[in-house]
């Protein structure tokens, strides 16, 4: 008996595609649809999770490309990252060399699952003809005032000696990172407990847009719900109060409070500075007393409930009473305004701070129930009703949070949790930051001329090496030509991923776009900048993007980010990169997720490429988790036998066999049905429901080869629509089956196949219904006949031709198929 053996065919295939370019997207598109994966991190072989993504893409793009639109689906790497250095350092060579090695490994497994790419686009972030782009928008991101360089308390990682974006500090138990808190967390790669050090760093100012990054949300129709909800939760939006404060009797500026509790106002019987707060410096100017406290809270990693009471007193705008100012640690820097009126009685810091100080604790909201409060011991923090409050007593907390706000001093205002995103990392395998330090000119960036600035040759030292690069740090200022220091940075791995799928669109020089990219010639680059706008406005936003749910505040938060700051800039117009995103969930083996470390994974090509892809694409949604089973696993290594097996054996007498012409209504309706079917649901990513349809399909098929020889029309059609529509999942495979059909070219660049008519205008004719039955006794779906005056015949020979008969009912069969014979379309068709 005949069987498929994918080893056997997938290099020949995947070289016809290659050499046919049948993946390459048209430099000038009528219908683009962008496809989009996740770029892998470089880190060795690819693993299940990756095949799961691609394979969703992959099946995607097929089909949207075999249905006439220009597809663009790219591929490349995401190649800097400190595991590379770790590795290199294991491994005893250096970042570039395993990273290169990780690539050629990937990419080879990539081909071998049979995954469609446009590889005269592929990207390599490592790469000085990418990263110098990172260079040159950061330089642009600069001119805009959209770069910080900043003293801050930052998130150390002891163990991978680098600085840890808030986002990549993890608690330990919320694998997802959603801690904000400093001194609190754990490294998000290696798991580590972060310390906090003081550090000149730099920041892009992505909380310049945090207003329009959490309304825009709103909007996203296309992204999963978890997703959006968790970038609300992260970027932290508060509505709330400002509280001006009158301090030391009008000598200093006034100070802003933001809270959210305006309705607690009564209560607050304090005001605290953080110490990077203006007030906080100034006061410290003469004052060492504040200034020894600012100097050991930057010195220490927990300075828990410190603070130190200042000679200045603040008016309480409500009550007119004079109430301390204090220097606290717990009142962050960059939250808010920096300041906080301290309300002991409704607030758990607050109400530890006092504690500690010795300062009252006065209640102004009490339970509406009745219930009693342990003021003393725990402040009370829920809503209730005003009490201590002059006029406002006996209002519930929401009316009086707007009542209080018709004071001069109240003014209603909304902060945002998100803090900048710190790019500064002291490690060697990313992009250099392109400033150089000058004595005089102070920070000056590196201007577009002298970009890339290349990371020097790799050193392995215990540090940064970059630090050690003596001969590569030192250069001259570009604006005075003294003698300066290069800044010895690269930037987070995650400033790269931030715009590269804007780099898959124009990746060429001019010259070159659009031609002779099939010949396989290195390509040029495109020279002008990171991408071609034009192109871009084009082709965005990606129509469907898929990758993990791990990314649903870092990367895609960071994607939305840059598209806002570049079309203000004037380079895209797009404010939203990504229309649909699917979060694919995770493959499961013994209840776990499949990965190395727990050793339980699979390689992607134990069982081969088209069992793989079949059974990643049945086995779920692509939203849900699965579970890999061996009798999954075998259930879909049978049904790429069935297939094969099915075309195999019809093609096996097809050059002997003239097709009989005998017309069947039922099979073709269930041709057309199927085809309406499945292209619904490649439409709406249901792949699974895909492979439902066919395999239903594919036993009725089944039962036609045991029972209808010689075969009629429909049946050869119904194998190629077969073929067809299994082609974008299982592509060798479909590769196969087309060419023992005998048709010219692939299937991957067929027209996708149409019904012959819409499945409700089937009338079932009697006689072959009749047949049908007695030719194929487990078809019992059609029991009535209708006995119309006037019947319809729709005859095909594929879905490349069609005919259509009318005939009497009284007409006998024989006159019918006379008739259908005489048909000039059928006689050409011979
Ligand atoms: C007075 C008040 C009374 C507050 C009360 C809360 C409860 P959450 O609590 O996370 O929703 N806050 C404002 N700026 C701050 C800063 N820079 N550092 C530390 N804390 C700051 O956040 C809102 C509250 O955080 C604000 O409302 C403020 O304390 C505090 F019964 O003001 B509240
Ligand atoms: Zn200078």
């Amino acid at each position: 008996s005949r069987r498929y053996d994918h080893a056997r065919v997938q290099e020949y295939w995947q070289r016809v595609w290659e050499r046919e370019g049948v993946f390459e997207c048209p430099a000038d598109a009528d219908d683009p649809t962008y496809v989009l994966g996740m770029f892998p991190y470089t880190s060795g072989s690819l693993h299940m999770g990756h095949i799961r993504n691609y394979a969703i893409t992959d099946a995607y793009a097929r089909y949207r490309r075999m249905a006439g639109d220009d597809v663009l689906h790219p591929m490349g790497w995401d190649a800097f990252g400190l595991p590379a250095e770790n590795a290199a350092y294991e491994r005893d060579t250096d970042p570039e060399s395993w990273t290169r090695t990780c690539i050629d490994q990937m990419k080879d497994d990539l081909r071998e699952m049979g995954f469609g790419y446009d590889w005269s686009r592929e990207i390599t972030t490592c790469d000085p003809e990418y990263y110098r782009w990172n260079q040159w928008l950061f330089t642009r991101f600069y001119d805009e005032g959209l770069v910080e360089y900043d003293a801050a308390t930052v998130n150390w990682c002891p163990d991978c000696e680098t600085v840890l974006a808030d986002a990549q500090v993890e608690t330990p138990d919320d694998a997802i990172g959603h801690s904000h808190a400093h001194g609190q967390g754990v490294c998000w790669r290696c798991g580590t407990a972060v310390e906090q050090r003081d550090l000149d760093q730099w920041f892009l100012s992505i909380t310049d847009y945090a207003e329009e990054l959490y309304d825009g949300l709103d909007d996203l129709d296309g992204w999963p719900e978890g997703v959006r909800d968790s970038q609300r939760n992260w970027i932290g939006r508060q509505e709330g109060a400002r509280v001006t404060f009158a301090v030391g009797h009008d000598d200093h500026p006034a100070v802003d409070a933001f809270t959210t509790r305006l309705d607690t106002a009564y209560g607050a019987t304090y005001l605290a500075l953080s110490p990077g707060h203006d007030l906080a410096r100034a006061l410290a100017e003469d004052d060492e007393t504040v200034a020894d406290y600012v100097e050991s809270v930057a010195a220490t990693d927990d300075a828990g409930m410190s603070g130190v009471e200042t000679d200045l007193t603040a008016t309480h705008p409500y009550t007119g009473a004079e109430i301390p100012v204090y220097v606290a640690a717990y009142v962050l820097d960059d939250v808010g305004t920096g300041a906080v009126m301290g309300v002991p009685a409704h607030n758990e810091r607050d109400h530890a701070f006092a504690s500690e100080q010795g300062l009252p604790v006065e209640q102004v909201v009490e339970p509406v129930d009745g219930s009693g409060t342990d003021l003393p011991h725990a402040p009370y923090t829920d809503d209730g009703m005003l009490t201590g409050s002059d006029d406002y007593d006996g209002l519930a907390s929401s009316a009086a949070r707007e009542r209080l706000l018709d004071h001069d001093a109240a003014e209603e205002a909304v902060t945002y949790r998100l803090r900048d995103w710190l790019i500064s990392r002291q490690r060697y395998w990313g992009t250099p930051i392109p400033v150089v330090h000058c004595d005089d000119c102070g920070h000056v960036p590196v201007p577009e001329e002298d970009l890339p600035v290349e990371l020097p040759e790799y050193v392995q030292t215990t540090g940064n090496p970059l630090d050690a690069a003596e001969e590569w740090k030192r250069t001259t200022c570009p604006d005075c030509g003294a003698d300066a220091v290069r800044e010895t940075d690269t930037m987070d791995t995650f400033v790269d991923s931030s715009w590269y799928f804007l780099r898959y669109l124009s990746p060429h020089g001019e010259a070159q776009r659009g031609s002779e990219q099939a010949s396989g010639e290195p390509a040029s680059h495109f020279d002008d900048a990171p991408f071609d706008q034009a192109t871009a406005d084009e082709w965005l936003p990606v129509d469907v993007y898929v990758g993990g749910e791990e990314h649903a505040v870092l990367h895609l938060l960071y994607i939305r980010f840059f598209a806002r700051a570049l079309s203000d800039i004037g380079l895209l117009d797009c404010d939203e990169p990504v229309e649909r995103l699917i979060n694919q969930g995770t493959v499961l083996h013994g209840g776990e997720k499949m990965s190395k470390s727990k050793g339980n994974d699979i390689a992607p090509h134990e069982y081969g490429a088209e069992t793989t892809r079949l059974f990643v694409l049945s086995a779920a949604h692509p939203s849900q988790d699965f579970e890999w089973t061996v009798k999954d696993v075998s259930t879909a290594y049978d049904f790429q036998q069935t297939l094969y097996r099915l075309v195999a054996e019809y093609a096996d007498g097809m050059d002997a066999r003239t097709e009989s012409a005998d017309h069947d209504a039922y099979l073709e309706r269930e041709i057309d049905r199927t085809i309406a079917a499945v292209t619904e649901e490649y439409e709406r990513f249901r792949f699974h429901r895909v492979v439902g349809e066919l395999q239903r399909f594919a036993r009725l098929l089944g039962r036609y080869a045991s029972h209808d020889r010689p075969y009629r029309f429909a049946y050869g059609r119904g194998l190629r629509v077969l073929t067809a529509l299994v082609a974008p999942i299982a592509p060798f495979l479909a590769e196969e089956m087309w060419h023992l059909l005998d048709e010219d070219g692939l299937v991957a660049e067929h027209r996708w196949p149409e019904p012959l008519r819409d499945v409700d205008d089937y009338r079932i004719e009697r006689e072959v219904v009749r047949r049908t039955l007695d030719d194929v006794r487990d078809i019992t779906e059609v029991v009535d006949i209708e006995e119309p005056d006037e019947i319809e015949l729709v005859v095909a020979a594929d879905w490349k031709y069609r005919a259509y008969e009318i005939a009497r009912a009284a007409d006998p069969d024989d006159a019918i198929v006379g008739a259908i014979m005489a048909d000039e379309a059928i006689k050409r068709h011979g």
